[in-house]
């Protein structure tokens, strides 16, 4: 039996990738920070009903000494770093936050791999936020990077630093290059989640309008679900390599937006409110990636289409907001 250790474990990949993993066979610990609402902590894991079956360890991914007791605890076969300071809108209000951990913090786990546990394989969870201002059509692993954000910088350290502990310690460290991946269990305040949320609650009579800010930003959406599979895929390669895991196609915030108001049976231009206050300092205007070298390499090809994905996603915050409103 593998052992695997995440980082970022009560995170939207965290929850999907051990629920892969566990399908595998594998035991799963997970890194959890400290937080006074412990209970809210492994909601996503709950929600797939795999709670019971990780074991979870206390660290944080800027305390390198507690990385180093994480992995003698769990002595991990593979090592996933999930964890991140993820929102992008946020990297601007809290940009040190941001670099110390979703930067530094793949150093530090890369730190402390190599002291105790160079043997262990890596995957760093790169973004397409690394293209950022996208210096080609469509992206792919040679394309030049140019990010827009705090966030795209830090990632961009944090992907160069897996590269160079490969090229200057041997590490087996791989990075996935995700585009934007979506689910269910995507936090809320990323726009597809923020979308099918808005759309239950004006559905359920719960609220009028939906505020967003750039709608003509374009993406490159795929579901978790597929998006696990690849990384697991990198890790069991026999040389590590970074690979950009995408669907290939863009589609607009605005007919991503429409296809849940759509699918609801409700008006968009009835409800839409755009908010300036929305819009970001510098924005990623589109993304599209190129995915062949994966497809090709690891045998993978993503599974769900963004419609079918946005069903789900609204279908199920109308059941969370039908049950909620029952037990008040
Ligand atoms: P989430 O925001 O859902 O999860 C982030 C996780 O990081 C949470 O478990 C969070 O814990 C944890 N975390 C944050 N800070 C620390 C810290 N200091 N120490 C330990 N853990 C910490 O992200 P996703 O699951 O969507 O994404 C997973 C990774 O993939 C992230 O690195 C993200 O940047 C990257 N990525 C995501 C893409 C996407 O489209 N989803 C695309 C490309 C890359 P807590 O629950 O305590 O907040
Ligand atoms: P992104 O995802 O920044 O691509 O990063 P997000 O869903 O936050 O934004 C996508 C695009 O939508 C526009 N937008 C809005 N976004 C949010 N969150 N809220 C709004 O109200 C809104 N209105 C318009 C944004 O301007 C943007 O263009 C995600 C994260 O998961 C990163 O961690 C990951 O690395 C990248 O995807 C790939």
């Amino acid at each position: 039996m593998k052992t695997a250790l995440i980082t970022g474990i009560t995170g939207q990949d965290g929850a999907y990738l051990s629920q892969f993993l566990l399908e595998k066979g594998y035991e799963v610990f997970g890194v959890v920070r400290r937080s006074s609402t412990a209970e809210a902590h492994d909601a996503r894991l709950r929600f797939l009903g795999i709670a019971g079956r990780v074991k979870l360890l206390d660290g944080n991914l800027i305390d390198v000494s507690s990385l180093i007791r994480c992995l003698r605890e769990a002595k991990p076969d593979e090592v996933y770093n999930l964890a991140a300071q993820s929102f992008v809108m946020a990297s601007w209000q809290q940009p040190l936050l941001t670099g110390q951990v979703t930067g530094l913090g793949a150093a530090n786990m890369l730190e402390a791999i190599r002291l105790v546990a160079p043997r262990t394989r890596f995957y760093q969870a790169s973004s397409s936020e690394m293209f950022g201002l996208a210096q080609e059509p469509v992206q792919t692993e040679k394309t030049p990077f140019h990010p827009r954000s705090p966030y795209g910088v830090s990632k961009l350290f944090a992907h160069w630093i897996t590269v160079n502990y490969r090229e200057s310690f041997g590490l087996h460290a791989s990075s996935g290059i995700l585009f934007n991946h979506e689910s269910p269990l995507r936090g809320i305040e990323f726009v597809t989640r923020k979308v099918s949320d808005g759309v239950a609650r004006i559905k359920l009579g719960l609220a009028r309008e939906l505020r967003l800010g750039n709608i003509d930003a374009k993406r490159d959406w795929g579901h978790a679900r597929d998006y696990v599979r690849a990384m697991w895929l990198m890790l069991q390669q026999e040389e590590p390599d970074d690979y950009v895991v995408a669907t290939g196609r863009t589609t607009t915030i605005r007919d991503m937006c429409r296809a849940a108001f759509d699918y609801a049976g409700l008006s968009m231009d009835d409800h839409l409110v755009i908010d300036p206050a929305l819009f970001r300092p510098a924005e990623v205007d589109e993304l599209v990636g190129n995915a062949a070298k994966a497809r090709v390499r690891l045998g993978w090809a993503p599974e769900a289409g963004l419609e079918e994905m946005i069903r789900e996603m609204v279908d199920a915050d109308i059941k969370r907001l039908s049950s909620s409103q029952k037990q008040a």
